[in-house]
C-alpha cells in the first residue's frame, strides 16, 4: 500500500500506529514499512510517501506527528485493513 501525504498549509506529518487497535500480540506488527523513517516524518514543504504492507487485518490509528496543543485531539483517523 502506498499513501502519499501532502499538506497545503504548515508542515504536518502522518504517523501510523503499527499495531492494530486492541491487538495484544506485539510480536508481529500489523503494518510493515519499507522505510520506517517516513512514518511520522514532519518536514516543511515536503510530502511523505508511506509504503507499507498490511500483514494483518485490523484497524490502525494514525495521527499528526507534529505535537502542538490545538491539533492534538483533532488530526487523527483510522486505517482499516480487511
Ligand atoms: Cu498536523
Amino acid at each position: 500500500m502506498r499513501l502519499k501525504v501532502h499538506s497545503n498549509e504548515e508542515a504536518h506529518g502522518l504517523k501510523l500506529n503499527l499495531y492494530p487497535e486492541g491487538s495484544k500480540d506485539k510480536s508481529s506488527q500489523g503494518l510493515l514499512f519499507a522505510n520506517l523513517q517516513e512514518n511520522g516524518k514532519v518536514q516543511k514543504g515536503e510530502g511523505q510517501v508511506l509504503d507499507f504492507v498490511a500483514q494483518r487485518a485490523g484497524t490502525c490509528e494514525f495521527k499528526c506527528a507534529k505535537v502542538w496543543g490545538i491539533h492534538d485531539g483533532r488530526m487523527r483517523g483510522k486505517l482499516r485493513a480487511n
